[in-house]
């Protein structure tokens, strides 16, 4: 009896012995393979999955990738290439553009640009158009829409797989301040009827520059700005921000950041949403009250990322002019304005009534 309760003991102590071991086998099996599941998911998700609802989602590298091993204690010292609320300022040797090329195709994203060539200023397009197709978001989907009141002056330019051109009718004006700031509600009701959940991210351009080197995805943010070539050494008290205070795109002296261009912004088009119907219905209640800030729209752009903080800053090499020398921390000149002949082109010859450096 005593021999057959011993027996059983030890039987049962190895069907328990058996089962946890066999439990434990399962389990590591298990969390094995969940490991190794995540990880596949992590670095294989369908585009789709990723990332047109959701351009800004974790930066994804593929694994196979060969590049420079990135310095945390060496880089460039002869720029600022970060703003004092942490937004990176985007200079050349700052950034490894194969990288962020490499995880931004892989997000199969799409790029919107406005260019507005009203009256005269068709005379740019030809140029304009050319030299982005060799510098602008090369290898990506790019949209343009090229705002014009004379269509069959818009060029036909060979277009790259990828992108297309889109050609849409504004009226003129009297005035060039008008032709300049309506930009704002044009592009509003860009994003709004059209661009709205189609595409991810948008620029505005002026029209009377050329690019020159490239203009791609290290550029991508959620609100971009573009530092002015013109003032980006000056004490903010000498920026041409608007001055008095019963304008909406009013900036006290001793306030701002920096001086924006009005001739370059962009962002995903949520944001680029914002900013246009805010500048737009400023700029309107100005007109309202028979105010004009000093640099039309680009002083409501001033106010606006003043304000809202861009959470990309483009250093001027993303928009210099074609009339300044270059300066020693200007590596490349990506995109710059042509010099023109401002009494030639714009339908009313106002010379700026304010400062003139620009
Ligand atoms: C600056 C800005 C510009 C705008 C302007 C203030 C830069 C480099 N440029 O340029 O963006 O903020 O100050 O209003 O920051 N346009 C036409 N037809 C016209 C007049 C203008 O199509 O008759 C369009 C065109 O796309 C042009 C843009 O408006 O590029 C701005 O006009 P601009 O280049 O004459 O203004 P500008 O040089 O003073």
């Amino acid at each position: 009896m005593l021999q057959h309760a011993r027996t059983g003991t030890v039987v049962v102590i190895v069907l328990l012995l058996g089962g946890l071991i066999y439990l434990s086998q399962s389990y590591s099996r298990w969390f094995i393979f969940s490991v190794q599941d995540k990880k596949q998911h992590d670095t294989t998700r369908d585009a789709d999955d990723i990332i047109r609802d959701c351009p800004n989602s974790p930066l994804l590298a593929p694994e196979q990738l060969q590049y420079q091993q990135p310095s945390i204690i060496v880089g460039r010292t002869d720029v600022v290439t970060v703003t004092p609320w942490l937004s990176p300022v985007v200079w050349e040797g700052t950034f490894n553009a194969e990288l962020l090329d490499s995880i931004y195709l892989q997000k199969n994203i799409s790029i919107a640009a406005t260019v507005f060539a009203v009256g005269k200023y068709t005379m740019f397009l030809k140029d304009f158009l050319l030299t982005a197709q060799q510098h602008f978001f090369v290898g990506f989907h790019v949209h343009m829409y090229v705002f014009t009141d004379r269509p069959s002056e818009v060029p036909t330019v060979p277009l790259r797989a990828n992108w297309k051109l889109f050609v849409r009718m504004v009226p003129n004006s009297r005035r060039w301040q008008i032709i300049s700031a309506r930009r704002m509600e044009i592009i509003q009701t860009l994003i709004e009827d059209e661009l709205m959940n189609q595409t991810d991210y948008i620029f505005c351009l002026d029209v009377d520059s050329r690019f020159h080197g490239r203009w791609g995805s290290e550029s991508l943010g959620a609100l971009v700005a573009v530092i002015h070539p013109g003032y980006y050494k000056d004490d903010r008290s000498r920026f041409p921000y608007e001055r008095h205070a019963s304008s909406s795109a009013f900036i006290a002296s001793g306030q701002g950041d920096f001086y924006y261009c009005g001739g370059a912004f962009g962002g995903n088009v949520q944001e680029v949403l914002q900013l246009t119907t805010t500048c737009r219905r400023n700029y309107e209640a100005d007109a309202a009250k028979g105010i004009e800030a000093a640099w039309q729209e680009e002083s409501h752009l001033n106010r606006y990322m003043w304000i809202n903080k861009p959470t990309k800053v483009l250093s001027p090499e993303y928009l210099w002019q074609d009339f300044k020398a270059w300066e020693p921390e200007i590596r490349l000149v990506r995109f710059s304005g042509v010099v023109k002949n401002y009494a030639a082109i714009r339908p009313n010859l106002a010379p700026p009534t304010q400062p003139t450096t620009k």
